[in-house]
């Protein structure tokens, strides 16, 4: 763990203002997953003090070579992974860090900016008002303002996403509808399997599978998003090819995978 001199641990929540979420979500904390986002990480972390000043931020620094670290704002947490373990391990090594700290909900936002602090508080307040365990951001719900701009991404990327979300219908007869987004919020029982266990390469279609099986409501809430403007996406488009293919292959062993306890399980 990386900390900049005087940081308190583990981070305290920010005084003032109230959030802009439901009157009392709990205590929250944000992972933000950043692997060469030093153009992006220190504009994000910034935003989302502003409009979630109650919540804490810890930063992923996934073995980034750009000196994403020193562009981080000081007096933010960051674990500083030692080398790259790719999206997976930097997202579970966020959820053990809420785990230990025992963390309420943690919200999952990308360094790289596409998704917009302002956007946050929807995820909570939709987390906290419904019987759901994980809230989806999705860039392809109709938005509750018609003239909030929304993000389409390329033609063969929304062919993709439209492929893996017919699998996600068809295995769980679920109808989510951005699969692959990384924009997430989730509940203290989510938390706890996550630290347990979380897929490794394209986690965010497999976490959906795994977490209907195991009993878990998952819904979604519109949010905008924007492209990405800075550093690379893990995905390009012969990449993506083979995204499809690892996903695809990934969900049907899936089907015969428990790594978490039922919910039910779990409860009096
Ligand atoms: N490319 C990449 N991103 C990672 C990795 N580890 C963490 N991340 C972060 O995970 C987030 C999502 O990655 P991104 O490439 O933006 O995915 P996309 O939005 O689906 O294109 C970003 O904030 C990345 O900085 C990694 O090993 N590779
Ligand atoms: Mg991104």
């Amino acid at each position: 763990m990386h900390k900049p001199p005087n940081n308190p641990s583990p981070p305290t929540p920010h005084p003032t203002p109230q959030p802009k979420c439901s009157e009392d979500p709990g205590k929250c904390l944000i992972i933000i997953p950043a692997y060469n986002e030093s153009a992006s990480i220190a504009q994000v972390v910034n935003d989302l003090r502003t409009h979630l000043p109650h919540a804490d931020i810890l930063v992923i620094d996934d073995g980034s070579t750009d000196n994403t670290h020193k562009a981080v704002p000081s007096h933010t947490p960051i674990l500083r992974l030692p080398f790259n373990l790719g999206i997976g391990g930097a997202m579970q090594a966020g959820y053990r860090y809420a785990s230990i700290h025992n963390y309420d909900i943690a919200l999952q936002i990308d360094g790289d900016g596409q998704h917009p602090a302002d956007q946050a508080h929807k995820l909570i307040t939709k987390l906290t008002e419904s019987n759901a365990d994980l809230i989806i951001g999705s860039r392809f719900l109709p938005n509750d303002n018609d003239n909030d701009p929304n993000y389409t991404p390329p033609a063969t990327r929304a062919a993709g996403i439209g492929v893996i979300r017919t699998l996600v219908r068809l295995l769980t007869g679920l109808h989510i509808t951005d699969c692959t987004s990384g924009f997430r919020a989730c509940n203290r029982d989510v938390i706890k399997a996550f630290a347990h266990w979380y897929p490794e390469d394209y986690p965010e279609p497999e976490v959906i599978l795994l977490l209907h099986r195991a009993g878990f409501n998952i819904h979604e809430t519109p949010v905008t998003m924007r492209p990405r403007t800075t550093g690379q996406t893990s995905i390009p488009f012969l990449k993506g090819v083979f995204y499809i293919l690892k996903v695809t292959f990934a969900l049907l062993l899936d089907l015969s995978r428990s790594p978490w306890p039922n919910k039910k399980a779990n409860q009096p």
